[in-house]
């Protein structure tokens, strides 16, 4: 049985196996939580993004966690949000299970999320927030027993109590 919980907090200073990074196509860092993994992590994230030439919007790719806590990083590129209609519910829902499928090729057994495409990229939390614990829920229907823990990791007090309460109904 995997747990499924929400905290509230800096996404860099998680103990866990892998977390996952809200990135652009470039992969080469940002602001936001990007910005905060990479300035974490080190330069040699850095120098290890330069060599997979970007990501596409809804696909992950994985490196190593260098100065974090956590071994991993798996960065996801979320939609940019132009008001719904341009796909951009399918395509956060495949930043979810892209970075499980990743995580659980790695033996990943405890994971963090950021709320991704809810800062800079504009996406409504609320909306968000239902599109995350579904895409994972259904991910851990069709693989069940691969992860332990998958935290939602808010870094508002807003987004934290969307959360829970998404979670308990
Ligand atoms: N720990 C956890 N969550 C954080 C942290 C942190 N240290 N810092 C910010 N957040 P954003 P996006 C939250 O803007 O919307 C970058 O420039 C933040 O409050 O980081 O997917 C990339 O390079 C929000 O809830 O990512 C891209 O260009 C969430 O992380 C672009 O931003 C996501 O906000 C991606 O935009």
């Amino acid at each position: 049985m995997t747990v499924l919980k929400a905290q509230l907090g800096d996404i860099t200073e998680l103990n866990v196996n892998a977390i996952v990074n809200a990135a652009n196509e470039s992969l080469l860092g940002g602001g936001g939580v990007d910005g905060a993994i990479h300035r974490a992590a080190g330069p040699g994230l850095l120098s290890e993004c330069r060599a997979l030439n970007g990501c596409t919007t809804g696909q992950a790719k994985i490196t190593q966690g260098y100065k974090l806590p956590a071994n991993h990083v798996i960065h996801t590129v979320g939609p940019v949000w132009h008001g719904g209609n341009c796909g951009e519910a399918e395509l956060l829902a495949s930043c979810y299970q892209e970075s499980l499928k990743l995580a659980a090729r790695y033996q990943v057994k405890t994971i963090a999320f950021p709320c991704i495409s809810t800062g800079i990229y504009g996406y409504p939390a609320n909306q968000a927030v239902e599109v995350a614990i579904r895409s994972v829920k259904d991910f851990l229907n069709d693989q069940p027993h691969q992860m332990d823990e998958v935290i939602f990791c808010c870094f508002s007090e807003n987004d934290y109590q969307i959360y829970l309460s998404a979670l308990t109904t």
